[in-house]
């Protein structure tokens, strides 16, 4: 019998903290403070979403768990890159992050700097050097789907597209793309990476190419979804709760879901993309049960 949603997520959370803990740097190695300070910032906090989305879309494909530890490593290590970047004073300038003082406040803003640097060429290094496919080719395509995802034309491009619209009002059209990839790009290339780790298709498991469009479709749509969630939690949670300071997009003047279509409308609009985001799932059956759970939980969750 299969677990419970919880303590699928409990399992896993654990065994990925232990994954994490051996593939950073060790505190005692130098340079002992920026690896302390790596440390510091990846473990022992944040929900693992992506992780999760990960292992959920490995477990579709028929992927070894082996593989899919390093390709979740690997787009935690970016996310978590993120964070420590846009806490600094020169971005959000936050000083609370997963419950407790953000990297530059409990180290300084070089060291901060530099964890971000250092995770994500850790990132690439888990992608390049374990074995994520039997196929070489394929393993080069994933190592460019994280690299596309994180950079100017994902991540990095949608955080551009965020700090220069504060102030201003945008269109839905405009914020949807600003999201699609500051948010999206990177739980979509977790769903990406945790399923092609199952793609080989000489072990007679893994997804064909219309069921990784399919799978694609609901990374858009889920991606999307967090941060329409995201939108609406930071004006109805409290910090405690969040473990980051809420209230921070309006005291910023930034444009949110909730700014142009109000806390309902917002509301209304996850509920409209969880929904179309089950739909692209419809094929799988029963086997994607874990995407369908984590689907329910970004849109359901109070932090
Ligand atoms: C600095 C290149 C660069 C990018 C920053 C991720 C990001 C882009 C900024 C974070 C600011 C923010 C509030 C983004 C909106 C949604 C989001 C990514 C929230 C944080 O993710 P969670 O809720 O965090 O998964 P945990 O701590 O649970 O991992």
């Amino acid at each position: 019998m299969q677990a419970d949603f919880p303590s699928w997520v409990a399992n896993r959370q654990t065994r990925f903290e232990q994954v994490l803990r051996e593939l950073l740097p060790s505190a005692d190695v130098a340079p002992q403070r920026l690896h302390a300070a790596m440390r510091y910032s990846v473990l022992e906090g944040g929900k693992r979403v992506r992780p999760l989305l990960a292992f959920a879309a490995g477990e579709l494909a028929g992927a070894p768990e082996g593989r899919v530890n390093f390709a979740a490593a690997a787009v935690e290590l970016i996310h978590a890159y993120s964070l420590v970047h846009d806490d600094m004073p020169c971005m959000d300038d936050d000083v609370l992050r997963r419950g407790k003082p953000t990297c530059h406040v409990e180290y300084d803003e070089a060291t901060a700097l530099l964890v971000g640097d250092a995770l994500q060429s850790l990132a690439f290094q888990l992608l390049s050097e374990q074995r994520l496919s039997d196929d070489a080719g394929r393993q080069l395509q994933m190592v460019k789907l994280l690299a596309v995802a994180s950079g100017s034309r994902g991540m990095a491009g949608g955080q551009a597209i965020d700090l220069s619209s504060v102030g201003k009002q945008l269109t839905l059209p405009e914020l949807e793309q600003m999201h699609i990839h500051k948010t999206g790009a990177l739980i979509r290339a977790a769903i990406m990476l945790g399923a092609q780790c199952g793609s080989d298709n000489n072990r007679g498991n893994g997804l064909n190419e219309a069921q990784l469009d399919h799978l694609d479709r609901f990374g858009k749509l889920i991606g999307l979804a967090f941060q329409v969630v995201d939108d609406v939690l930071d004006c109805e949670a409290d910090t405690a709760t969040l473990g980051k300071t809420a209230g921070k997009d309006a005291d910023n003047d930034k444009p949110t879901y909730v700014s142009l279509l109000g806390l309902q409308g917002a509301r209304d609009m996850a509920q409209r993309l969880h929904r179309e985001a089950l739909e692209s799932l419809d094929g799988f059956g029963d086997a994607a049960r874990r995407l369908r759970e984590l689907a329910d939980f970004i849109v359901l969750r109070k932090f």
